[in-house]
């Protein structure tokens, strides 16, 4: 008996953190993360579900001696609080918890800097209260030398994992397949767990690690069959119009389509970008399909026609791999190729992987004179950049192919006085207010390089593609954004419609230009210019087609499984009507899911088994006997 008591004694410091671990945990979900819940269930679960994970970690700290138990403990609550306070600041920035690709990002975290300090906030410090208390606690009753109970350590854990196992049967019950359909990391989160669901990541990740050793060229033959099917022919007017020219692609930073055309306060946001319009092949439904990885997977998309990962940047992941990137198809046909973007080398892992692509050179930030007044916010300023820029262009061998990534219009979207065109929007969230006079900055950025090309003789040479990143605005901003676009709120087929970036097709002298309701992505970038400039795709390994084919589907596949076609949108299991924006029957949208996975599903299957690596098996068999 007495042994028993012991035991609820020796508990009482063990189960005051448990317990403030738990709650902070369930307040971070409802504050920091603003965890919705549909009806009770869910609501408990979200409750219920820190429980075992505290339980789990806290018990650590019955694997050390009495007198050491106190300080494990809190340690190991110290260590708990602060995976869970990284994963809240990189939920204000990315909407998204962190997954563990992402945490081998770190060299992008010290560049992030001014983001990161807007993303603190004075009020944190309440996640650390529980801490001191732990600490006060500690500091005025001894430790206790009870002698423990047999087995102790394996007790609590085996408590923990029973209370995980009833979480986890609730949650299936709630959501069935939840942990084989991986792809909605919010699900996971609100089912199972924040610290659970870095578990199962870590399990996740490496399986995909095995992949590649597990596969081989008979996968390869399998996708490339899909892939063959999916060919579209290019359309005959306009391949090869742009032979020869030089490629001036430019990622357009954190831009969206609901800024086109439209004022604010009655002061028009994109001027130049409207009026290229006119002398342009536009895009009007044209998405984005990034993930965690933004501008890196938006690279990684325009790059390869493939999809990124559902979690992490690909630029990180799998910087060795094989690919079959525009950069060295162009290098083949006699292209030099390059990215001018004035940022560390290192940032998104570019050095490495622009390698991989087969850029024959990257201008760096080593590149350019940036100083204090040149810069603002992420470095220097667009105008400044381009300007910097012709000299390099002019450096270069022709035909080149040049990728410009402006910087200015970056969360948190600071400027200087001196370049806002326009006034700042007045809503509830200061992001969404300075969003505005960065874009329009961009744009006048935009105007000057144009301007400039012209002055030096390169424009009429030159073929443009102008393409947005990925969203500026997350959803952390709906209230400001329905604000804006005057609705009442936010919806997902809105968010969806909000993924839309511009995209252009700019040939100087083309008389054909027009706006394409042509539903498309990134993804379908690389198909059409190879098209553009007379290259044949037919043996290349694409998910996406050119946008001008007369074959083609009006459709696009987002990362996350949503879709859009002409008359639907699917996206977080509803179904919608295109024309009415109204949720109707499943029914409806089910005819396209298996295309939806067959395209996700192979790409990265190529991804995580390098599978490119197969692709020209007579070279293969030469390098090998040569060893
Ligand atoms: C950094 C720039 C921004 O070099 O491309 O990256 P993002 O944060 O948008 O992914
Ligand atoms: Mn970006």
């Amino acid at each position: 008996m007495t042994k028993v008591k012991n035991f609820f004694y020796r508990l009482q410091f063990f189960s005051l953190a448990v317990f403030f671990l738990w709650i902070k945990t369930y307040l971070v979900y409802k504050i920091g993360f603003n965890i919705p819940s549909e009806n009770p269930l869910q609501e408990f679960l979200l409750f219920f579900n820190p429980l075992s994970s505290a339980i789990l970690i806290i018990g650590i700290g019955f694997f050390f001696s009495s007198k050491r138990r106190k300080s494990a403990i809190i340690v190991l609550t110290t260590i708990a609080t602060l995976i869970l306070y990284f994963n809240l600041l990189y939920y204000r920035f990315f909407t998204d918890y962190i997954t563990i690709p992402v945490l081998f990002q770190t060299s992008n975290m010290g560049d992030l800097g001014s983001s990161i300090r807007g993303l603190i906030h004075w009020y944190d410090f309440w996640l650390f209260i529980d801490i001191a208390i732990l600490y006060y606690f500690k500091r005025k009753r001894a430790a206790f030398n009870l002698k423990p109970l047999k087995r102790e350590p394996l007790l609590i854990m085996a408590v923990a994992v029973s209370i995980f196992v009833v979480n986890l049967t609730l949650a299936q019950a709630e959501r069935p397949q939840l942990l084989t359909r991986s792809f909605d990391r919010d699900l996971i989160v609100k089912n199972i767990g924040i610290f659970n669901y870095h578990i199962y990541d870590g399990y996740l990740q490496s399986q995909t690690r095995a992949q590649r050793v597990l596969a081989d060229s008979s996968d390869f033959v399998e996708v490339e069959h899909y892939i063959k099917s999916n060919y579209k022919e290019p359309n005959d007017e306009l391949f090869g119009i742009a032979e020869g020219k030089n490629v001036i692609l430019i990622s357009m930073e954190s831009i969206q389509t609901f800024v086109i055309n439209n004022d604010m306060n009655g002061q028009e946001i994109t001027p130049f970008l409207n009026s290229l319009i006119d002398e342009s092949i536009y895009f009007e439904n044209f998405y984005h399909q990034t993930a965690q990885g933004k501008t890196s997977d938006s690279e990684y998309l325009v790059a390869n026609s493939m999809f990124g990962r559902d979690s992490g940047s690909v630029f990180f992941t799998h910087a060795g791999n094989e690919y079959d990137a525009t950069p060295s198809n162009l290098g083949e046909e006699g292209y030099f190729t390059s990215v001018m973007h004035p940022n560390n080398k290192s940032f998104w892992n570019r050095d490495m992987m622009y390698q991989s692509l087969g850029y024959d050179r990257y201008f760096d930030i080593n590149s350019y004179d940036v100083n204090d007044e040149n810069s603002v916010g992420w470095g220097l300023k667009d105008v400044d950049f381009f300007e910097q820029s012709i000299d390099l262009l002019k450096s270069q061998p022709e035909p080149y192919y040049t990728k410009f990534i402006t910087l200015t219009n970056h969360y948190p979207f600071d400027l200087d006085e001196e370049d806002k065109f326009i006034d700042e929007y007045d809503s509830r969230s200061r992001t969404l207010n300075s969003f505005f006079p960065t874009v329009r900055y961009m744009d006048h950025a935009l105007e000057v390089f144009f301007d400039r090309l012209k002055e030096e003789g390169i424009y009429e040479d030159s073929i443009f593609i102008l393409y947005g990143d990925h969203y500026g605005i997350s959803e952390n901003h709906n209230r400001s954004m329905a604000m804006f676009l005057e609705k009442e709120e936010i919806t997902p087929f809105d968010t969806i419609q909000l993924q839309r970036v511009p995209m252009y097709i700019h040939i100087p002298g083309y008389d054909q230009n027009h706006v394409s309701e042509m539903i498309g992505g990134q993804i379908d970038i690389k198909p059409t210019l190879l098209h553009l400039l007379g290259v044949d795709t037919k043996d290349m390994y694409h998910f996406g087609s050119d946008l001008n084919s007369p074959e083609r589907d009006s459709f696009v596949v987002l990362r996350d499984g949503s879709f859009i076609s002409d008359d639907y949108i699917y996206t977080r299991g509803i179904c919608y009507d295109k024309q009415t924006e109204e949720e109707i029957d499943a029914e409806s949208c089910e005819p396209y899911f298996e295309r939806v996975n067959l395209d996700l599903n192979y790409s990265d299957k190529i991804l995580f088994g390098d599978l490119l690596r197969y692709k020209n098996p007579e070279e293969e068999w030469k390098t090998e006997s040569e060893k």
